[in-house]
């Protein structure tokens, strides 16, 4: 989906220079025992949302256009492949390297081997929904409902619609238009106060691009893509895994065995690749070759073109290959080019940042409890169904109670 930008005045832009009244806080429901059945149309149906089409594709799967059919609301789905996600988990701690490897998603490595053992499916987007459920600013995409369909290989994640889809379609071989300045500015101070809302939340996003930046129907910008976003221990933003697209990728980072970098300065990079894209419709360093790109990013000379003013000393500070001199997010508050000239206001850190607690590991586990009481609802049925002639309502709840209880000791043995 390509977009025609709205000019930097309109009402819809008023989201980066007011103050939201006080946020609700995000509510994400989770549905264990989703059915999942077929129109007339052959139009496939998660319980109350049908699936009119497919909108995109992402690493783990296929976003679809639902429609919530008791509400009539639009929301985007995405459908992930348990057995990839669990084969990911698996390959994600062999790459680890066991205990001392990274931590993934927020999740402790201990964690990550529970989710790849666990036969809760909930576990393997736990990081994700974890991540989204804390978070609540108009400049990140919601997350409404997570569903499962035990019977299926599928696993629903519901998000807010955008419906003007990506903020720019960036290909290797060709050019997109480019933004005027104004139009680049009110998009990429949007971009910021999300980041900056991340950062003060201990979260890097790790993938920042113009891919994982959408656009609502009334043109405001929002971030999705937590696929790889990573919560870092506070106070503490070093990383240690490389991720993200490689031409969005910190020089940093592109380095074999590179080490702790910070992960809030390798976001920003990301950002100035992305204002370059909004500006020059390309990235700044374009191979086929990942080998050579890498290098490129290390060392190839950028080409700001026709760029000039505080326009282009925003990008020589964002592009700036040192990490330590590289600018950070209170100086880009106060650039030239983000104020405008000291024209254009923005709301300030301390309202933007409106700080969320750490995601615990008891909310972890609080974020999918229900699952432990489905999943012995399901199994109680089916054992039911296989002796219902002969059993009684009061048998029934004794055996329900007896298979909630090796849910729960399994439950326990799992999450180490
Ligand atoms: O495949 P393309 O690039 O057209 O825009 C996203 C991308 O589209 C879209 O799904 C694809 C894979 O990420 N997408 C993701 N989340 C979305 C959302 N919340 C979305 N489209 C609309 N609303």
């Amino acid at each position: 989906m390509s977009t025609t930008p709205s000019p930097p005045n309109s009402p819809e832009a008023s989201s980066s220079t007011k103050r939201k009244s006080v946020r609700p806080p995000s509510i994400v429901v989770e549905t264990l025992g989703a059915t999942t059945s077929e129109t007339k149309e052959g139009l496939r149906k998660i319980n109350n949302y049908l699936l009119k089409k497919e909108i995109g594709r992402g690493a783990f799967g296929t976003v679809h256009l639902g429609i919530d059919e008791n509400t009539n609301t639009e929301y985007a789905i995405k459908e992930f492949s348990k057995s990839r996600l669990r084969k990911k988990e698996q390959m994600d701690l062999f790459r680890s390297g066991g205990p001392r490897g990274r931590r993934l998603m927020g999740l402790g490595v201990g964690r990550a081997a529970a989710a790849a053992k666990s036969s809760n499916p909930l576990d393997l987007v736990r990081g994700e929904m974890a991540v989204l459920k804390k978070l609540n600013h108009p400049h990140i995409v919601r997350l409404f409902e997570v569903l499962d369909d035990p019977s299926g290989d599928s696993l629903y994640m519901v998000f807010e619609m955008m419906h003007k889809g990506v903020l720019m379609e960036i290909e290797v071989d060709q050019v997109a238009k480019p933004f005027s300045e104004d139009v680049a500015r009110r998009y990429f101070k949007e971009m910021m106060l999300g980041i900056e809302y991340l950062h003060a939340n201990d979260i890097v996003h790790r993938d920042i691009k113009p891919d994982n930046l959408l656009l609502s129907k009334e043109d405001v910008l929002k971030i999705v893509d937590f696929g790889v976003s990573e919560i870092f221990v506070k106070g503490n933003d070093r990383l240690k895994k490389s991720a993200g697209s490689p031409a969005f990728m910190a020089p940093e980072l592109c380095v074999a065995k590179h080490g702790e970098v910070s992960g809030k300065a390798t976001d920003i990079w990301s950002m100035g690749v992305t204002l370059y894209c909004m500006v020059f419709g390309k990235t700044p360093f374009v191979s086929t070759n990942l080998l050579e790109l890498y290098e490129m990013i290390k060392d190839a000379p950028i080409d700001f073109g026709d760029k000039s003013g505080n326009l282009l000393d925003l990008l020589q500070r964002v592009l700036d290959r040192n990490p330590d001199t590289r600018i950070t997010m209170k100086e880009l508050r106060n650039h030239a080019w983000i104020t405008n000239d000291d024209t254009e206001t923005m709301i300030s850190e301390e309202d933007n940042c409106d700080v969320v607690t750490e995601v615990t590991e008891e909310e972890m586990n609080n974020a999918i409890k229900s699952i432990a009481s489905i999943f012995a609802v399901i199994k109680a049925v089916s054992k039911f169904k296989r002796h219902s002639r002969s059993l009684s309502q009061q048998s029934l709840n004794k055996m329900m109670a007896e298979v909630k209880l090796e849910e729960e000791s399994k439950k326990s043995s799992t999450l180490i």
